[in-house]
């Protein structure tokens, strides 16, 4: 898998081509490529925004830039003969980001990372955008960002783990929280017996069907408590 980022602020992503990219960025498995957005602006300050059409508080980044940018970055998994990139904007009006969405992007060529600032993007970037590739506006929760890098990140994590071969890509994806709808079974470790709070001792019977009955229960507990909202509609049975 390919993946581009276009941002101000290039440097956010430092600790990512780090840590998530050793192992996979050396065998070729992953390519993260991350570019400032400036270096697509013609002016002798480099601008990226300006005051909004209509009126009303903030900047808007200007769509020129983000034209330019999308054009190198889009035509370059093009003429290589591959598919039409999927260009993603992280947007707190998107759709929510879900473990299916990280599951459906990581099945993906090419991705493309566009990080607004600001009060967002001229809404015709993404217009434009739909001409070179599948355009998906994605929020990462119902919660307000200053900008689409963090959601980004978050993101590309979510995605690059689920890619065979890149680091932090467990044994097995099953057992995980949301990946069968229920919030995970908690988990102990030695010593059995920590500040006078023992293990439980289903755990250390050896019985695993007991052990799997007990886990389960655990897990249905907590998701009923915690994240009533995952569970199937009690009046719907
Ligand atoms: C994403 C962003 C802004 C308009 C603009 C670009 N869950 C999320 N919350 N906020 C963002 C997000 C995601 N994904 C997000 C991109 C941009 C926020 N801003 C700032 C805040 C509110 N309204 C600019």
């Amino acid at each position: 898998m390919r993946i581009d980022v276009l941002s101000i602020f290039p440097s956010y992503f430092d600790g990512l081509t780090l840590s998530l990219l050793g192992r996979a960025r050396n065998s070729g498995i992953l390519e993260l490529n991350v570019r400032d957005l400036r270096d697509w602006t013609h002016d002798r300050h480099r601008t990226v925004d300006d005051t909004p059409y209509g009126g009303g508080a903030g900047m808007v980044m200007k769509p020129e830039p983000w034209g330019e940018a999308l054009d190198e970055v889009a035509a370059s998994t093009m003429s290589s003969g591959t598919a039409r990139p999927t260009i993603i904007f992280p947007s707190p009006a998107g759709e929510v980001f879900t473990q299916a969405t990280a599951r459906d992007l990581s099945t993906r060529d090419h991705l493309v990372f566009g990080c607004g600032r600001y009060e967002g993007i001229d809404e015709r970037v993404f217009e434009y955008a739909a001409s070179l590739g599948e355009v998906r506006l994605i929020s990462l929760g119902d919660y307000v960002l200053n900008g689409g890098e963090v959601a980004t990140m978050a993101m590309i994590e979510a995605i690059g783990r689920l890619i065979p071969g890149v680091v932090g890509n467990p044994e097995s994806l099953v057992e995980e929280s949301h990946e069968d709808g229920l919030l995970e079974y908690p988990s102990y470790t030695k010593p059995s017996t920590w500040r006078d709070r023992s293990v439980p001792d289903v755990l250390l019977s050896g019985n695993h069907a007991a052990i799997a009955a007990w886990r389960r229960e655990q897990q249905l507990e907590r998701t009923r408590r915690r994240r009533p909202d995952l569970l199937p509609d009690e009046d719907a049975l």
